[in-house]
């Protein structure tokens, strides 16, 4: 069987290339909504490539700009088991969406065909959701058109989450097999996570109220629908910041991100203390908690926070359960804090894994243990259970009273923790049922560590590429000779660390700073971007904060 020329270039023809250069990253294909109209014709043709690869699987495609504002857009592939693309076909996705004429894009689809040995004949299926971002509709088009211009089959879920699209992906392929994962439809996915959290919590004394910030974002309408079938005397969820009719307050001045970043509460809230608070981010697959404290402080609680939560509260279960050979493990990026990294080695004495920052690193790092919590600072992450662990807990039968309930959290923990990627919705149900089992207020959960002060800035430069972050994103090959400048800073500040990373969503370079004070956290990354601004490229407004050094390393100005 061969691809039909004449149908690739007529539907091509609907949805011609720009002159715009594009690269499948971090979080696949992200920029201006409107320059991506051919990007996802050609995501809907790979896709097909893949689904055929996998011997017709469901391959799941989601359209979505997670926290950027709401004119960007982008796209990213789901495996058939809810994994991100695998890293070999991101070449694949760049080659495709940069092809500059018809013949070159057929080309660039024969070569994926002959590299990867794909069976044309094969079925190909996809489906695809999106955020709410006024442009997903149209992108959704484009998508149809190039899955079937290569004949393939395309289910629209339409709006959905984020990790509900890679939820649907993994149902759909292992339906009906004993690795069945749960309904393929959205309702599906609220039963599994209410029923799991109902068999965790029932019968404990219920929390106060979570104010949860849905960035005006799709998690909004997700968690009404949640919550609707949680039913109130389980949890009490109150949805702020749930305006997805306006398309400019996507993102804006709320949500995980700008919560993160800003270490401040987002808009919409009167912040009392002993109020609970949580943030989602535009796609709800990112997840921050927080709250203030007796003197009214706001406090964050971040997927550091949540990490350790996790994973103290899983080791004690195995403990209690008494399941033998379950080795846990926690897997962190370089902007875990200092803090948090250090009370898992030392206190919880879990083993810990750096990768370099972007989901896909994480997960499999964390597939690696038998209980694998990976987070990273900014919110995303999950835990995974091998199936030898899931096995495991099923197989064995407590001998007490204390055995069995410890048993029976773990298996509902298993069903509530979404296994295919970060998931907000399921990570606030985990959090709240850890938090009820242990009736346990934030700020207790907080008292746990207390973060190193930190500064997340970045830097507008020429050309980001020259930047290359090795050692899991601690330290840089390239530009020569800048790490020796940041060490030799770094070097004057008690608990001082810093380090330099190209972003993979946006056209700078992300510097981050951490030191024993806030002043000194921000002056080290004042200092940093200085270093970086002039001495490496920096463009654009030169920020005033930025510091300038000389030749000796001294602060100048
Ligand atoms: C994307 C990644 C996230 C990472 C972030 C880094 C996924 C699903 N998301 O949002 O994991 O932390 O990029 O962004 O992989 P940056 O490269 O711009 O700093
Ligand atoms: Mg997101």
């Amino acid at each position: 069987m061969t691809m039909d020329h004449s149908k690739i270039t007529e539907l091509s023809a609907k949805h011609p290339k720009l002159n715009v250069s594009y690269t499948y990253g971090t979080a696949g294909f992200r920029t201006k909504a409107d320059v991506l109209d051919s990007v996802i014709f050609r995501v809907g043709l790979l896709a097909v490539l893949r689904s055929k690869k996998h011997a017709g699987k469901v391959i799941g495609v989601m359209i979505t700009a997670s926290h950027n504002p709401a004119q960007d857009n982008g796209v990213k592939l789901v495996e058939p088991m809810g994994e991100m693309l695998a890293q070999s076909w991101e070449q694949y996705a760049t080659e495709l969406a940069n092809a500059s004429s018809d013949d070159a894009l057929i080309a660039a689809l024969q070569n994926v065909v002959e590299k990867e040995q794909i069976d044309l004949s094969n079925e190909a299926v996809v489906i695809v959701g999106r955020d709410t971002r006024p442009s997903g509709e149209a992108l959704v088009a484009a998508l149809t058109d190039g899955v079937q211009a290569l004949g393939g089959k395309i289910t629209d879920y339409g709006l959905t989450t984020t990790p509900q699209l890679h939820y649907l992906t993994r149902c759909l392929n292992t339906q009906g097999t004993p690795d069945a994962y749960g309904e393929p439809s959205e309702q599906g996915y609220y039963r599994k996570l209410a029923e799991a959290f109902k068999r965790i919590v029932s019968g404990k004394p219920k929390l106060s109220t979570i104010y949860v910030d849905a960035a005006n974002g799709i998690g909004a309408p997700a968690l009404h629908k949640l919550a609707k079938v949680l039913t109130d005397d389980l949890l009490s969820v109150q949805v702020v910041n749930d305006d997805t009719a306006t398309p400019t307050k996507l993102n804006h001045q709320s949500g995980a991100d700008f919560v993160k970043v800003n270490q401040k509460k987002p808009e919409g809230f009167d912040l009392k203390p002993g109020m609970r608070c949580a943030s989602l981010d535009g796609d709800a697959d990112r997840i921050v908690f927080w709250y203030a404290d007796n003197a009214g402080t706001f406090k964050l609680l971040d997927g550091d926070k949540i990490a350790t939560l996790a994973a103290e509260f899983i080791m004690g279960l195995v403990r209690k359960a008494k399941v033998p050979n379950i080795n846990v493990g926690l897997v962190q990026t370089a902007y875990a804090n200092g803090s948090a990294t250090a009370y898992v080695k030392d206190t919880l004495k879990v083993p810990v894994v750096f990768t370099p920052t972007g989901v896909k690193h994480l997960h499999h790092a964390a597939e690696e243990f038998d209980v694998g919590a990976y987070f990273e600072a900014n919110g995303h992450g999950t835990v995974l259970f091998s199936q030898q662990a899931i096995k495991a807990f099923h197989s064995t039968t407590g001998k007490t009273a204390e055995e069995t309930e410890a048993l029976e959290i773990l298996k509902a923990l298993t069903d509530l923790i979404n296994q295919t990627v970060g998931d907000a919705l399921s990570d606030l149900l985990m959090v709240e049922a850890i938090l009820t089992s242990q009736g346990r207020s934030l700020a207790d959960w907080d008292s746990a560590y207390s973060d190193l002060p930190s500064r997340l800035e970045k830097v507008k430069v020429q050309n980001r590429l020259n930047f290359e972050a090795i050692k899991a994103d601690t330290e840089l090959a390239k530009p020569e000779g800048l790490q020796q400048k940041i060490n030799q800073q770094v070097a004057k500040f008690k608990h001082g660390r810093s380090f330099v990373r190209p972003s993979g969503t946006e056209d700078v370079v992300r510097v981050y700073a951490e030191a024993d004070t806030q002043e000194n956290a921000d002056l080290l990354a004042n200092i940093v971007c200085g270093l970086v601004y002039d001495q490496y490229g920096g463009v654009g407004e030169r920020p005033a904060k930025f510091k300038k050094v000389d030749q000796q390393g001294n602060i100048i100005a």
